[in-house]
């Protein structure tokens, strides 16, 4: 048994995220924790809302509402939908917490101690029309490195380059639209990432086995060009971490607050505290300090690709200039963008499904079984409904929900809702022992690796082997002349179902637990040996046939979806 600490890149307060942002990070990082823990592994899972900076604020004066209140509704919005999507998170927590504020300014004080901060004297953008400075978001423009025309101030997100507000050509505000801007001097911290820049060298090169995703970018911002530059930490806004040097005031930065991307990933840590505070788990110094523990830990992050720099360089730049031990992340899994319809999902014209609507219209399995065995790895993919109503109406209802159907109910007709007893499994199930035993050390394989798609086909393949099986042994044919046999054979695909719900667990956790309750089975481990575990359900051990496990999506819901989602989500 290994300890795997698992953290989704965490969520902005503002809005609900769509399904391109969910298979970006929060859902397959929920499928390698139920995987690991049903491998019998010690998981701490988290995840939180991110909610410093100005997207809250912009959000919150949108609402009409104070920030705080705004996030904290919004908190609960979100983890009420990531409970929909059955995402497994030991805790949920708020990057504005206490415990992360804490720690926050612990680490800016660890950092201005080993001489990584500078203060320095810039010009920022003043607005006259909005009376204020223009942060990040606040402000937009053209990029200077590839020439997008709606690049924010702290990143663009057309080529990932992370920005500072007057590189902007062109810059306007967000707030009013106004161009009347005006350069003015103002004090801010910058965390001096050019002194790490061997450091982390050295450590992204050592990651020979992380995603060419995540190391490319991590590359390109380390060498190409300017090479890495130090970045602002701190800025002119209200809501916030307020700027502090551990617990001692920090001269001349009153009034000022931490950048967002400062205090977010520190939240990774904080919410480990969080999770302690709720009374959920004991101590969180063996899950984040080595000299605790935590060296036993395999870290793994999830994100989407404009994320990796702030992971790749930024986090690792705190963790490591702090000089304390806290632990550094072991893995980076990173993922392309999801489009959605021969376009862009797109919050701001609502065009595509938010995790809200999607869990309005079908149970999470459908789009999590959708999501995940299309999940964006090694390019972009794309949303269509055609592909959708194909997957869900194949693989789900015509593949697995019909075997378990078709034997269970096949069962009951002729033998009675308990396991047959007569017979004993011959060729034909050895035949799917050897094959079904392939077939799940690849998909250990591809789970172990994070390679989502690969593993999705793993299961899809396991679950074909099983109706062709059943097809092939025919227990219906079978009845009529060789009663023995065919229990044998009913006997062996009621076992099957107990066995997919293991596998499948990770991804469908619905359905997973239908099955398991419908043969009732609780106590079931992970598969180590196939035959053993075709014998597990022993005859005469009672079951329940359970209800249809999944709909078939038809051609007019298909259509009406399509329209419904094209574009006008107020
Ligand atoms: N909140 C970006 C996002 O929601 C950002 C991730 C922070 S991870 C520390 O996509
Ligand atoms: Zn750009």
């Amino acid at each position: 048994m290994a300890r795997h600490l698992i953290t989704s890149a965490i969520p902005y307060i503002n809005g609900i995220k769509h399904l391109g942002n969910l298979v970006g990070s929060q859902l397959p990082a929920d499928l390698y924790a139920r995987y690991l823990r049903g491998r019998g592994h010690e998981v701490l899972f988290l995840c939180a809302t991110d909610e410093h900076g100005t997207p809250a604020e912009l959000a919150a004066a949108k609402a009409g509402k104070p920030v705080a209140d705004y996030c904290a509704e919004m908190h609960v919005v979100q983890a009420k939908i990531a409970e929909g999507f059955r995402l497994s998170f030991d805790h949920f927590g708020r990057s504005s917490s206490d415990r992360n504020k804490a720690l926050t300014q612990h680490f800016a004080g660890r950092l201005a101690e080993n001489d990584l901060i500078r203060e320095v004297s810039e010009k920022q953008m003043y607005s006259h029309a909005d009376g204020r400075y223009l942060p990040d978001r606040y402000i937009e423009g053209t990029c200077p490195n590839c020439g997008f025309d709606s690049a924010r101030g702290d990143q663009c997100d057309n080529c990932t380059k992370q920005l500072d507000p007057v590189d902007l050509i062109n810059p306007h505000s967000t707030i009013s639209g106004s161009t009347d801007l005006e350069m003015r001097e103002t004090k801010h911290l910058y965390l001096r990432q050019t002194a790490m820049k061997d450091q982390l060298d050295t450590w992204i090169d050592s990651k020979t086995d992380w995603p060419v995703l995540t190391t490319s970018i991590a590359k390109k911002w380390l060498r190409d060009g300017d090479g890495l530059q130090d970045r602002g930490i701190t800025r002119d806004l209200d809501w916030g971490v307020p700027v502090k040097k551990g617990d001692a005031d920090w001269p001349g930065m009153e009034g000022k607050v931490f950048y967002v991307w400062f205090d977010a990933p520190i939240e990774y840590i904080a919410c480990a505290q969080e999770w302690v505070d709720a009374g959920k788990g004991a101590d969180w110094e063996r899950w984040w300090r080595t000299d605790k523990g935590a060296e036993d830990v395999t870290y793994t992050q999830f994100m989407g690709k404009d994320n990796v720099p702030f992971h790749t360089l930024s986090f690792p730049s705190t963790i490591l200039g702090s000089g304390e031990p806290w632990k550094l992340v072991d893995y980076i899994k990173s993922f392309n963008y999801l489009n959605y319809d021969g376009g862009q999902f797109s919050t701001s014209r609502g065009r595509g499904v938010f995790m809200d609507q999607a869990l309005e219209i079908l149970p999470a399995d459908y789009w999590r079984w959708w999501l995940l065995s299309h999940a964006p790895e090694s390019s972009d993919s794309e949303f269509t409904w055609d592909n959708f109503q194909q997957s869900v109406n194949k693989d789900l209802a015509d593949v697995l929900g019909n075997f378990v159907s078709r034997i269970t109910k096949f069962c009951r007709s002729k033998f009675g809702e308990v396991v047959p007893e007569a017979g004993a499994y011959g060729d034909k199930e050895q035949a799917v022992i050897a094959a079904l035993t392939e077939r799940l050390r690849a998909y250990e394989g591809f789970m172990d690796a994070i390679e989502v798609r690969k593993a999705a086909g793993e299961l899809r393949a396991i679950w074909v082997i099983g109706n062709e099986y059943l097809q092939d042994a025919a227990p219906w044919s079978t009845f009529k002349t060789d009663e023995a046999t065919a229990a044998a054979q009913v006997r062996f695909g009621l076992n099957l179902i107990g066995l997919y719900a293991v596998l499948s667990a990770p991804f469908i956790p619905d359905a997973a637990a239908t099955m398991l309750a419908a043969m009732k089975m609780d106590n079931a481990g992970w598969p180590e040996d196939i035959a053993a575990a075709l014998n597990a359900l022993p005859a005469g051990h009672a079951f329940e046939v359970p209800e249809n496990l999944f709909r078939k999506i038809s051609d007019e819901e298909r259509e009406e979806w399509q329209t419904r989602f094209a574009g006008v989500r107020t």
